[in-house]
């Protein structure tokens, strides 16, 4: 395997994901540097520049001019934080992997709580960013995500979708990730039986850059949690939810068409009623869209497992 010769191996890889962090990138290097410097472990900073529109890429090759332990990776075109958490994770080579937002809003001197975390028995280690210095329009949509996730998954996390975590090496080598996936790792890793951790940790307010994540970004996250919840639970077994379906359906049209069969055979004639085949109709297309739907997500996620759904235009090395 690529990431097992010793004389690479790090203690710590950091990826950081970002899209359009010309502004931001200077300062949270140094910043990152003198918190890893501190910590004492061998590390690599691996930047993943998601086809940035503004400067970054020539930042990063600026920066990368004059400091050895970072690597970047540019792609063509923007591809989603998914991708890109995903070809760092892919590049790491670190035992210990650690992700951080490029806006600063994460506070490097953190990593060390993670790495204790970790250190507790834990494979995956999540952020909560119990003070969230953003916009109420961003704050409320995230709570009801993560209050429908929590619920409907089990998984009792307070902030799933925080951009600040560490991971085991094995975790980032074992979830296929791609779309906006990102948001359900702490689910993906749990379905595989990892053993997941939350702490608490510092939040800034953007005083860089702008959010990329509004309202529209947001709700592609809400379908997202049919996919994994069909995923992790039905993938395996798609019969068991189908054949449910599918029955449930069947038995409620039996027993309309033995209503209706009734209804002739003490001689009264049978009338379509025009509610019953609407209801029947609505009933079967639904069935029909959803499955259609969910049998989509499955060739995807085959798909974006095996090649990433990225492609690399260069890589600093
Ligand atoms: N790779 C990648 N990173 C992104 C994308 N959009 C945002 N990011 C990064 O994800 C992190 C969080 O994004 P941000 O816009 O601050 O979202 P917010 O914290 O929810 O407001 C930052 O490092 C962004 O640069 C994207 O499309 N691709
Ligand atoms: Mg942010």
């Amino acid at each position: 395997m690529q990431n097992t010769e010793n004389k690479n191996q790090k203690e710590l890889s950091v990826i950081i994901p970002l899209f359009n962090e010309e502004k931001s990138l200077g300062s949270l290097y140094r910043e990152l540097k003198s918190a890893l410097k501190s910590f004492g472990k061998s590390y690599e900073i691996i930047f993943v520049d998601d086809g940035s529109k503004d400067n970054s890429w020539s930042v990063l090759q600026r920066l990368r001019a004059a400091n050895e332990d970072i690597k970047g990776i540019q792609f063509r075109r923007n591809s989603g934080k998914a991708a890109a958490l995903s070809a760092g994770f892919k590049y790491a080579k670190g035992k210990v992997i650690v992700t951080i937002d490029a806006d600063l809003q994460d506070d490097p001197r953190e990593i060390p709580k993670f790495i204790n975390k970790l250190d507790e028995g834990y494979d995956l280690v999540s952020g909560w960013r119990f003070k969230r210095k953003d916009p109420l329009s961003k704050i409320l949509p995230s709570k009801v995500f993560n209050y429908l996730t929590s619920m409907l998954t089990g998984i009792r996390i307070h902030d799933f979708n925080c951009g600040f975590k560490a991971y085991r090496e094995e975790v980032v080598r074992d979830i296929g990730l791609y779309g906006e996936l990102h948001r359900y790792i702490p689910v993906l890793a749990h379905w595989r039986g990892y053993e997941v951790g939350e702490i608490k940790v510092k939040h800034h307010p953007r005083t860089v850059g702008k959010s990329k994540y509004g309202i529209v970004r947001l709700s592609r996250g809400f379908t997202d949690l049919l996919t994994v919840i069909f995923l992790t639970r039905y993938m395996k077994k798609p019969l068991h939810l189908f054949g449910t379906i599918g029955l449930l359906l069947f038995v409620l049209g039996l027993i309309v068409n033995i209503y209706f069969a009734v209804l002739w055979s003490i001689g009264q004639g049978v009338r379509v009623r025009p509610l019953l085949l609407l209801g029947v109709l609505l009933m079967l297309i639904g069935f029909q869209v959803v499955s259609t739907g969910l049998i989509g997500e499955i060739i995807v996620s085959t798909r974006g497992k095996a090649d990433g759904g990225y492609t690399i235009k260069r890589i600093l090395k």
